[in-house]
Order: structure tokens, then C-alpha cells, then sequence
């Protein structure tokens, strides 16, 4: 079984794969690139972790998030540890929906909470959580504090989360269209293919080219586009501001900023 450990850049991922790992099972390289890959023996399972390079997007700009892409089109893994920096909730929650939005098990690790405070704002982890619908464990991957508790979480959680981002009727329907194309092929979510199609995911593309043919997917596409055209919008951007309208709304109830600290930050 292998779990993969994903977050935006800088996050405390190695840090918190150093706390969680007993051994190596591998030291190398991502496939033709030279960006390193770990891989370690869970501690609490027979289980290994992988240590993943960072990634504010899937949508591949970077040759980081072009690893971090390609695994989750490829690779074989059960769950999902994303690594949280309480500090930019608002950034870093935006790929958090991505992942759920993949349909495997997700634990959040919370972490830079000492960042967070000394920035005047306090994190509500019951709101939090409730709101993502799956664990989120605050941890210091610095100092391992909070890692037992996360490894227990990642080890004891096997439900996909049930939060749906609304993304209108119309984005809706071209999912369940995609899903009837992809469903015998794929193991992957349809729903997550769909989106990640709509905001210009280069792999992704290429990808759905060779499952379900360039033509079908290039005509469903610009189906897509031509819908969101008619209200006056580009798909992605539907896409975007669902996602945000959603970061917004979370943020609403589960963080809190200390009034002396409001000017400087927002
Ligand atoms: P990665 O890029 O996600 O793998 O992050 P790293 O584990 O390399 O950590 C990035 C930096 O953040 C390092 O300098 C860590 O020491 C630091 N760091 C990790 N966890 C914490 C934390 O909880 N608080 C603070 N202030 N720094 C942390
Ligand atoms: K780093
Ligand atoms: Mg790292």
C-alpha cells in the first residue's frame, strides 16, 4: 500500500516524511527528471509514504507539479496526507479541493500553526474539518509534534470525503457526460478528470486523448467552452470562482483574525 504525502511548496512535507518514516525503501529520481523522490516505511503500517515534490496546482506549470500530476494519473495509491500551511489557508485550500476532488481518502496535517498565531489568526479545526469532511490533525513537522496523532489518522481514515464543490448545472452535466465516456476505462474520479480538462491541464489532456480518443475529447471540450461562452464566462473561470466561492465560505467559519492584525494582512 502506498500513501502519497502532496501540498503547495514549502508547506513542511519533508519534514513531516522524516517524522513518519522509519526507513527508505527508495532514494532517487522521479522518472526523466531530476527532482528527487523518497519513498519511506510508514511507521504505523505496512505502508509505504512518498514524499512528492510541491505543487500550488495541478495544472502543471512547473516541472514539480508536472511530477505531482503525472503520479496522480499513474501511479497506484490509496491515500492521500496534504499538508496544510495554516498560515495561507486561502492559497493552500485551493489545491486542498483539487485533492479531495480526486475521490481517495485525505487526511489534512495542518501545519505552521506557530506561523499562523504569530500572524494574529487562530485556526477552528472542528470547523475545519467538518466543512472539508475529512480529518485534519494540527501537527509541528518541525519539532514532530502532532505527528502520532496524524500517523493514527492517516492509518484509522478510509472514507472519500463528501464535500462537493457546486460547479453549476451546466459544468455538472458535462461530468456525467465524461463519466460515461471514461468510467469502464478509468479507474480515476471522472469528476476530477473533467475539471482538471477545464482549466488547461496539459496532462490531463493527454491523458483522456489516449482513453477515450483526441477527437471525442477535443470536440467535449469546446462543448464546454461554447456553454460557458453563452453566459459570458470561460469554463476555467466558473471553475475558479466555485473553488474560491467555496475557500471563502470555510474561511468565513473556521479561521479567525485578531483584530490588531486585520490591516496588515488582508
Ligand atoms: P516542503 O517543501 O513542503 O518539503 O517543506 P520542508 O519540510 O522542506 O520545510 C520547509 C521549511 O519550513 C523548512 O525550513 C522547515 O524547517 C520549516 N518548517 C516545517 N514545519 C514548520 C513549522 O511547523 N513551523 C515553522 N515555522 N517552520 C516549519
Ligand atoms: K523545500
Ligand atoms: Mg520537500
Amino acid at each position: 500500500m502506498e500513501i502519497a504525502l502532496l501540498g503547495n511548496p514549502n508547506t513542511g512535507k519533508t519534514s513531516l516524511f522524516n517524522h513518519l518514516t522509519g526507513s527508505y525503501e527508495y532514494v532517487g529520481n522521479w522518472s526523466g527528471v531530476t527532482i528527487e523522490k523518497k519513498v519511506g516505511v510508514f511507521k504505523n503500517k505496512k505502508a509505504n509514504l512518498v514524499d512528492l515534490p510541491g505543487a500550488y496546482s495541478l495544472n502543471p506549470l512547473s516541472a514539480d507539479e508536472a511530477v505531482v500530476t503525472e503520479y496522480l494519473l499513474q501511479d497506484e495509491f490509496e491515500k492521500i496526507v496534504n499538508i496544510v500551511d495554516a498560515s495561507q489557508l486561502r492559497r493552500n485550500l485551493l489545491l486542498t479541493l483539487q485533492l479531495i476532488e480526486y475521490e481517495k481518502p485525505v487526511v489534512i496535517g495542518l501545519n505552521m500553526m506557530d506561523v499562523a498565531t504569530g500572524y494574529g489568526k487562530k485556526i477552528k479545526i472542528e470547523a475545519l474539518l467538518n466543512m472539508l469532511g475529512c480529518p485534519v490533525v494540527a501537527i509541528s513537522a518541525r519539532k514532530g509534534e502532532g505527528c502520532t496523532v496524524l500517523a493514527d489518522a492517516v492509518t484509522n481514515h478510509t472514507n472519500t470525503s463528501l464535500l462537493k464543490v457546486d460547479y453549476g448545472k451546466m459544468i455538472e452535466q458535462y461530468i456525467c457526460e465524461m463519466s460515461s465516456l471514461v468510467n469502464q476505462k478509468t479507474n480515476l474520479s471522472a469528476r476530477w478528470l473533467t475539471l482538471q480538462l477545464i482549466e488547461g491541464n496539459a496532462s490531463v489532456l493527454k491523458h483522456l486523448h489516449s482513453l477515450a480518443g483526441k477527437m471525442e475529447v477535443d470536440d467535449f471540450l469546446k462543448r464546454i467552452e461554447a456553454a460557458a461562452n453563452k453566459i459570458g464566462k470561460e469554463a476555467a473561470q466558473l471553475v475558479f470562482e466555485a473553488r474560491r466561492n467555496v475557500v471563502e465560505d470555510i474561511l468565513a467559519s473556521a479561521e479567525i483574525m485578531e483584530e490588531m492584525n486585520k490591516e496588515v494582512l488582508t
